[in-house]
């Protein structure tokens, strides 16, 4: 009653941002990824009948609090999946994703938990159906299930059944790099699951984002079907602006970004007015993600460590979805 999972962290390229259900998490919108081969968790669960509560160990320590009560509530998912609901788990995780590279844990973390989970306990599901599990540990995590290019379809049920994520094109179709831009000053965060609640409900603009994404959804289904890198750049940057144009409309306003980020976007801006295809986007946080291609690679790194108040810069190709070990 043991297995191991390793699932991969993702960046959306079509940002999901909103919740029409917040306890079974179902998105306002589509939205799309690409997984990244640099981040993973792997974790490890074992169900056993002498246990009499869950125990989490993340990278070695032992995890209580929120945080533990969310991995918990999920393997309740899995327990009501088998009909075992008095068995307990051992789960231990390490994260190959540091804070310090910018990514958020939450997206491999759940993907790599509920595949774990759902073998060790011996419940056989499609990656479909597993990918509509891991959605309700973390949205974004039911991308994680796949490699490469990955969408998550919103759906139109209430009972979630046709919201899962679908592999649009596989690691190896195209390889595309993300740089990880980490900044090295930080500020109070807003989580994003504070502010995207905040902005669906207060934001007049959040109808507007709403109404772009089916076109933006299509032109880069199109950029990543024939690799063209302006065509999907343009599409994700312009996503991403719209997506945090939002937020200044919320109410209370609010903003992810800091002045660093907005340098680190003007930078790579002049760096395409230069001759060099890049384009960034921005997830709930100040730290940028730039995209390009590998001949430019060493370019890119160096323009972006450059900047004053970055931190470092962190390189990752397309990634593979989950693996059993
Ligand atoms: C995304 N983000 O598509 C978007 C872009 C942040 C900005 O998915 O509440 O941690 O667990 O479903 O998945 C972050 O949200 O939120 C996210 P929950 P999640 O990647």
């Amino acid at each position: 009653m043991k297995a191991t999972a390793k699932a991969h962290t993702n960046i959306a390229l079509i940002k999901y941002w909103g919740k029409r259900d917040e306890s079974i998490i179902l998105p306002t919108n589509s939205s799309l990824s690409l997984t990244l081969d640099g981040f993973y968790t792997t974790t490890t669960v074992a169900f056993q009948e002498d246990l009499s509560k869950d125990s989490f160990i993340l990278n070695d320590q032992s995890v209580e609090g929120e945080a533990y009560q969310r991995v918990t509530n999920f393997l309740d998912k899995i327990r009501n999946l088998s009909g075992k609901t008095n068995l307990y788990a051992e789960v231990s995780s390490i994260n190959e994703v540091p804070t310090a590279a910018g990514f958020a844990s939450s997206a491999s973390g759940f993907a790599a938990l509920a595949s774990a989970g759902t073998r060790a306990i011996g419940v056989d599901l499609s990656d479909e159906e597993l990918s509509r599990l891991t959605r309700q540990g973390s949205g974004s995590a039911c991308r994680s299930i796949y490699g490469g290019f990955v969408e998550w379809e919103m759906g139109s049920r209430t009972d979630g059944k046709d919201s899962q994520a679908v592999q649009i094109k596989p690691e190896t179709h195209w390889d595309v790099r993300v740089a990880a831009v980490v900044l090295s000053s930080t500020m109070k965060k807003i989580s994003s699951r504070a502010g995207m609640k905040r902005t669906v409900e207060t934001s007049p603009f959040y109808t507007g984002w709403l109404d772009s994404i089916p076109n933006d959804m299509k032109e880069i289904k199109s950029a990543i079907r024939d690799k063209d890198f302006e065509k999907l750049g343009t599409v994700a940057e312009s996503n991403c602006l719209k997506m945090h144009a939002t937020t200044l409309g919320a109410n209370p306003p609010f903003t992810y970004w800091h002045d660093t980020t907005l340098r680190v976007m003007h930078t790579v801006q002049e760096m395409r007015a230069n001759g060099i295809p890049a384009y960034f986007t921005i997830d709930a946080g100040p730290n940028v993600k730039v995209l390009y291609l590998p001949e430019n690679e060493d370019r890119v790194k160096e323009k972006l460590q450059e900047i004053p108040g970055v931190d470092r810069v962190t390189l990752s190709k397309p990634g593979p979805g989950v693996t059993y070990l």
